[in-house]
């Protein structure tokens, strides 16, 4: 049933191609404007995110555009699984895309970021192509991983993908902090993980390293089921994720605000660049659709997700700029079309691209590429990888 209704929550509309903004002058539109956003919740902080966030007409077609792409990119997806095309776990972020979309409007391009198996909006923002996304999807040459991560494993310069170990990314990004600590740089690296990821062991124990070592990390917690009755709800009684690293400064921010998240996450960054050690920012969000693709479970009902959705994030940016004379009905439907079209192209790629030969498909185990002889039992006895690059 659960299914059913995510797959009617994720139709895609047709495709027509328009590659332009609304033609009237600059001057008839709000180029700036101040929003209110959502005052942050704080953890042994004094200050906080500022209340108030400045947009102009550039940054909020931006934001809009890079949501968008997330999300029309997974109605792809979607689709090409339902065909078989894309095979494997596959992990919607629909809903969540101002999470992504808000942290990288506030670092820098050579910030660090890691993240769990739900990759590819931030594989999307990290810069990634959508080509490239969908073709790793289908498991082609052309994918950004060659074929050989799939849905689940991608990366990026400064983007470390892609983990299939609940909680495993936290670890490993308080490690890529403690380098830029080490080297002197002065980047900073932002692990991201859910709030089912919360709970494991190994988050206490980075958090206490961290914390001691005062390293540059901004652990994010997308918590994205903030209702009632989660999973950690029923294990835990503290869902007051920004506060669980109890020595570590908290914040809380809305996570279907792309502006109070860019906002909350250039204060984290500003934090860890001062030398001021970790912070932790709880995200608050909500997924439209099931843990992954096609899911069947019915641990929430129809009611509840049409009400969450009526704080998309994509449509609230959008009503934001309308209102406020920012951007016109056109702008958006231009911007729509443009990216359906990317979609669609990106597609056909995906879908046409060859797969990974068999005697290649061991090599780029190893950063360096050592020639590797692989040995087991049939048919694998067969594969031998041998770069031959
Ligand atoms: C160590 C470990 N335990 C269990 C799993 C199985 N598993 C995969 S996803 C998942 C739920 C994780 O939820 P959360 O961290 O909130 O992230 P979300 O999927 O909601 O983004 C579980 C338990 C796993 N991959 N790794």
């Amino acid at each position: 049933m659960f299914a059913l209704v995510a797959n009617r929550l994720c139709r895609i509309p047709s495709p027509s191609v328009a590659v332009r903004l609304d033609a009237r002058p600059f001057s008839d539109f709000t180029q700036q404007i101040s929003f209110d956003i959502k005052k942050c919740e704080l953890h042994g902080l004094v200050d906080g995110p500022p209340d108030s966030a400045v947009l102009t007409r550039d940054q909020g077609l931006r934001l809009f555009r890079q949501m968008q792409t997330i999300r029309f990119m997974q109605q792809k997806v979607q689709q090409l699984y339902t065909q078989k095309l894309v095979r494997g776990s596959c992990h919607h972020y629909t809903g969540q895309e101002a999470c992504a979309v808000g942290i990288e409007a506030a670092i820098d391009k050579t910030d660090h970021l890691i993240t769990s198996y739900r990759v590819n909006g931030y594989s999307f923002t990290r810069g990634v192509s959508v080509r490239e996304i969908l073709t790793e999807m289908t498991g082609r040459r052309g994918g950004v991983a060659k074929g050989r991560g799939g849905p689940m494993h991608m990366y990026a310069p400064y983007f470390y993908g892609g983990n299939a170990i609940v909680g495993a990314q936290v670890s490993l990004g308080a490690g890529i902090a403690l380098a830029c600590q080490y080297q002197s740089s002065d980047q900073i690296s932002v692990a991201v993980y859910g709030d089912g990821a919360a709970n494991q062991g190994q988050l206490f124990e980075v958090f206490n390293m961290a914390a001691l070592w005062k390293l540059p990390c901004v652990f994010v917690c997308e918590n994205n089921r903030y209702g009632k009755g989660t999973s950690v709800e029923r294990a835990s009684a503290c869902t007051d994720f920004y506060k669980r690293g109890d020595f570590i400064p908290g914040i809380r921010a809305d996570g279907m605000d792309v502006l109070c998240v860019r906002e909350a996450t250039k204060f984290a960054k500003d934090h860890c660049r001062s030398g001021k050690g970790p912070i932790i920012l709880e995200l608050q969000t909500y997924r439209f659709c099931g843990h992954f693709v096609n899911e069947t479970s019915s641990y929430r009902s129809q009611a509840e997700v049409e009400q969450q959705q009526q704080n998309d994030p994509i449509s609230r940016l959008r009503g934001q700029m309308l209102r406020t004379n920012m951007a016109s009905a056109e702008d958006f439907q231009n911007i729509d079309n443009e990216i359906l079209e990317e979609v669609e192209e990106a597609a056909e790629f995906a879908v046409s691209d060859p797969e990974p030969s068999l005697d290649d498909l061991c090599n780029c185990v190893y950063h360096n590429s050592p020639s590797l002889q692989v040995r087991g039992i049939h048919p694998w006895a067969k594969l031998q990888s041998v770069d031959k690059r």
